[in-house]
């Protein structure tokens, strides 16, 4: 197990001579290892260490500097955070990428497979995990005083095999062979309780019985990109408090004991691998009380230490939740103030209620968080009492004359009336906070309009919207660093700071120079693509190819399906027409399916099942071409982004919050084909409509269709092309060898199903759009200059943008640098 070892300090000499040095003393002096012995895991080792060698002083003067100011602080709330490699990304950031590469290429190592051996730090599903990456990333370059807090899952996001086209996970077990860059701060541990019961002590409500449990801090420094300012993001993992049980084992019970130890640490164990709620799951529960009660101790804590008046609170403190999967907090730290601190109801209300922001992520119905009543009061007996008083006080709270009064209180209730009754989180973070968001415009119109419109209606002031956004340093940078320089080299260095700069890349978009450099950018990086796919899965691309990518979790609504029906339209349409005239194009497609969503396993068996079949028939595989790329995360996305062409973002309209992905595509110079869905809006607004490939139903026109009644069962009996798609997908012929039924669930969810993503419904209107990208991508300068376009355009969309104006508008938070 490797750790850090404090006893010596580095010079934090940059040259590259100075960072081999201090790679050789870790070696060395940390790892008692010698350059003649050492593997590429060790060197990754080394070389952490000496980044993290630059890191902690810094770190060290953020902290000392926010203390001497009694600075208001950000704590970021989430239970994912989906961080990929570290040491490339801090490398950029402290500006000493290139003197690394310099010691290790001088020592004779191959960078790539030294980087390579990193484990990736997987502590989230998809978007809404790897924005709070994004997040974590931009508050220290701007310099805010922030701390994030989550879970220390001891394994991350599974790792996705494809075997014979299935899904099969294999457990992620990230830390094994222990993480330089982790902390471990075992004097800031805190104790919690969870079940046990509540006794009355002269009118004071008393928390007793039930389990203790310990959560241990470990912490990782986050540097800013060319700051001095370093945050730190601090991940608890939940331990026994009791390491061994003398008392137990002389007693005989001795399995007991370990049982209990066994649950104590289950509680971080694991990532739940959902990106939609799962209703009624006992350790997610616990593992939200967990790190929320551990966290909001550790921010009471760190408030008594620099002040001495909770009035003082809500100025020195704003907490973010990231969706509601921490929104127990709202009840926690009542129940911190009240029974912990003895402060009235009154005045802690006042406190908690001007602390919290809350943004969601979501606007489907059925991903909303609920608990049910019996389970909460088992698990959390005293929050569940603060919940219904709180409850009581927000319907008491509602004026007599608004109109229709009693089905707004029964729709704002944070109790749903159900059988069982069910605690709605979404309620309780709404009426907790000082502050809602949506995560694009688009969301933020809907949540009014729809999902929270009741609260909307008594409050309009608390709503708003934070478009979301994506460090330019790893979508950019780090990703794509031959774009970088070439961006460097036309417009200057500062655009990783100030992204909206690309904007002067608009005046190179009709010269012909920098058209041929910025197609060779693309050409070079869809080159190293093909290579790196064909020497790990044997994948044939040809690079002229146009390529065509949709990368992001597997879900219905985000509609793979749609996509998969649009290429065996084409591959009929080229057996029938061999000398149909497209340009040839390669479909890749990426993502995890949630193990427990079989329609989601079975669409990512769909296309394998297709892809197997076209990529094999030699009367159109130099033409098309379907390859799903296994095992789709951070790593993977920044090979493929900076090599698309075509980004796919075909949700339906209405479904997907924001999307990043979009963005993240947009940036690297894909053009978008997309429905008018989340930030896809906000793209087609920004590149203009020459430059984007916008189709499809509306979220209104969904909306109607819904409301008038859609079939789809009609469309599949009255047009005859979508007959014979969906006849020829269930046949069987896609899985010889197989069950002809393979692929049913999916055929009849679109027939029978009642195709509840209207994928039948956008179809035509998918595949003329379609057949415009392939007319216009054989104009090669024009396509280049609409993918110019696209970079130039795309500024906006920096987590920077996105977090300076969550720090103005809504944490109203100022900078904080050390001296
Ligand atoms: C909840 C309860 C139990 C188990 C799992 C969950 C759970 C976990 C993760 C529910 C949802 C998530 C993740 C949601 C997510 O990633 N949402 C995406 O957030 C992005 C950032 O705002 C948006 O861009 C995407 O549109 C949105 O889908």
């Amino acid at each position: 197990m490797t750790s850090r070892s404090g006893y010596w300090r580095f010079t934090t000499d940059t040259t590259p001579e100075g960072i081999r040095e201090a790679i050789l003393t870790h070696l060395r002096l940390s790892l008692a290892r010698s350059p003649d012995t050492a593997t590429p895991f060790d060197w990754w080792v080394s070389t952490a260490m000496m980044c993290q060698d630059h890191i902690v002083d810094q770190f060290l003067a953020t902290y000392r500097a926010q203390k001497a100011d009694k600075v208001k602080r950000l704590y970021f709330f989430s239970l994912e955070y989906f961080l990929g490699r570290l040491l490339p990304q801090n490398l950029i950031n402290l500006g000493i990428l290139e003197q690394t590469k310099k010691a290790l290429t001088g020592l004779g190592l191959d960078v790539d497979q030294i980087f390579e051996e990193e484990p990736q730090i997987g502590l989230g599903n998809g978007g809404l995990g790897r924005l709070a990456a994004c997040f974590l990333d931009s508050l220290s370059t701007l310099r805010y005083p922030a701390f994030g807090y989550g879970l220390h899952y001891e394994f991350g996001l599974f790792h996705q095999d494809i075997i014979n086209g299935y899904q099969v996970e294999r457990p992620d077990d990230w830390t094994r062979f222990g993480v330089p860059w982790e902390i471990i701060r075992p004097r800031f541990s805190q104790v919690i309780r969870l079940y046990g019961s509540i006794e009355w002590d002269k009118q004071k409500p008393v928390w007793v019985g039930g389990k203790e449990i310990l959560g241990v801090p470990y912490d990782y420094l986050i540097p800013g990109y060319r700051s001095p300012v370093v945050n730190v993001l601090r991940l608890w993992r939940s331990k026994s408090t009791v390491e061994f049980d003398l008392e137990a084992f002389n007693r005989g019970g001795y399995f007991e004991a370990v049982a209990e130890k066994s649950f104590c640490e289950s509680i971080s164990k694991v990532l739940y691998p959902n990106d939609k709620t799962e209703i009624g799951r006992e350790l997610r529960l616990i593992q939200q009380y967990f790190f929320v009660s551990c966290s909001l101790h550790d921010i009471v804590r760190r408030f008594l230490n620099e002040h001495t008046d909770f009035d003082d609170f809500p100025s020195k403190v704003v907490i973010h939740l990231n969706d509601t999967h921490p929104a127990i907090a709202i009840a926690e730290l009542m129940r911190i103030f009240l029974d912990e601190h003895n402060l009235p109801w009154s005045k802690s209300w006042e406190l908690v209620s001007q602390c919290f922001a809350y943004t969601n992520h979501t606007l489907m119905p059925e991903a909303l968080e609920k608990w049910s009543v019996p389970l909460f009061e088992r698990v959390l007996p005293r929050h569940l009492q603060i919940i219904y008083e709180i409850n009581k006080q927000l319907l008491d709270s509602v004026p007599t004359t608004i109109p229709q009064r009693d089905e707004l209180i029964r729709q704002i209730s944070l109790i749903e009336e159900t059988q069982p009754k069910l605690v709605r989180m979404a309620n309780l973070a709404i009426c907790g906070s000082y502050s809602i968001n949506g995560v694009s415009a688009l969301h933020s119109e809907l949540l009014k309009k729809e999902l929270f419109h009741p609260f909307y209606i008594l409050n309009p002031k608390k709503f708003h919207n934070v478009t979301n956004g994506i460090t330019p340093r790893l979508w950019l940078l780090a990703s794509n660093p031959r774009l970088s320089n070439l961006i460097t080299e036309a417009i200057g260095e500062d655009w990783p700071t100030d992204l909206e700069k690309l904007e002067g890349l608009k005046s190179f978009v009709a010269d012909p120079a920098f058209q041929e450099k910025y197609e060779l950018v693309k050409q070079s990086n869809k080159a190293e693509l093909s290579s790196l796919l064909k020497q790990r899965y044997n994948f044939v691309i040809d690079p002229d190819a146009l390529f065509d990518v949709q990368v992001k979790r597997i879900h219905e609504y985000k509609r793979q399906h749609l996509n998969l029906l649009h290429i065996l339209s084409l591959y009929r349409r080229l057996l029938d027409n061999p000398n149909l005239d497209i340009h040839p194009r390669v479909f890749l497609l990426a993502g995890k399916a949630a193990p427990g969503y079989d329609l989601a396993k079975c669409i990512i068996k769909a296309i394998n099942a297709v892809g197997n079949k076209i990529n094999n028939d030699p009367r159109v595989n130099k033409k098309i071409r379907l390859y799903f790329v296994p095992n789709y995360g951070i790593w993977l996305a920044s090979k493929i982004i900076p090599a698309a062409d075509v980004s796919e973002q075909i949700s339906t309209a209405g479904k997907e919050a924001s999307g990043t992905g979009n963005m993240k595509l947009a940036l690297n110079g894909a053009l978008t084909v997309g429905t008018m869905d989340g930030a896809n809006i906000e793209i087609l607004e920004a590149v203009g409509e020459q430059n984007i490939f916008i189709f499809g139903l509306k979220a209104e026109e969904i909306r109607q269709l819904s409301a008038t009644g859609y079939c789809s069962r009609k469309i599949y009996e009255t047009d005859p092309e979508i007959k014979y798609l969906l006849d020829w997908l269930g046949s069987g012929e896609f899985t010889p060898g197989e069950s002809p039924a393979v692929l049913q669930p999916l055929v009849h969810s679109l027939i029978d199903g009642g195709d509840p993503f209207f994928v039948l419904a956008d179809f035509h209107a998918y595949k003329e759009i379609q057949s415009k990208v392939d007319q216009q991508y054989k104009d090669r300068k024009m396509w280049i200059s609409k993918a110019i376009l696209n970079t130039a355009s795309l500024g906006w969309f920096s987590s920077d943008r996105s977090i300076q104006q969550y720090a103005s508008m809504i944490w109203h938070l100022a900078p904080c640098l050390p001296k």
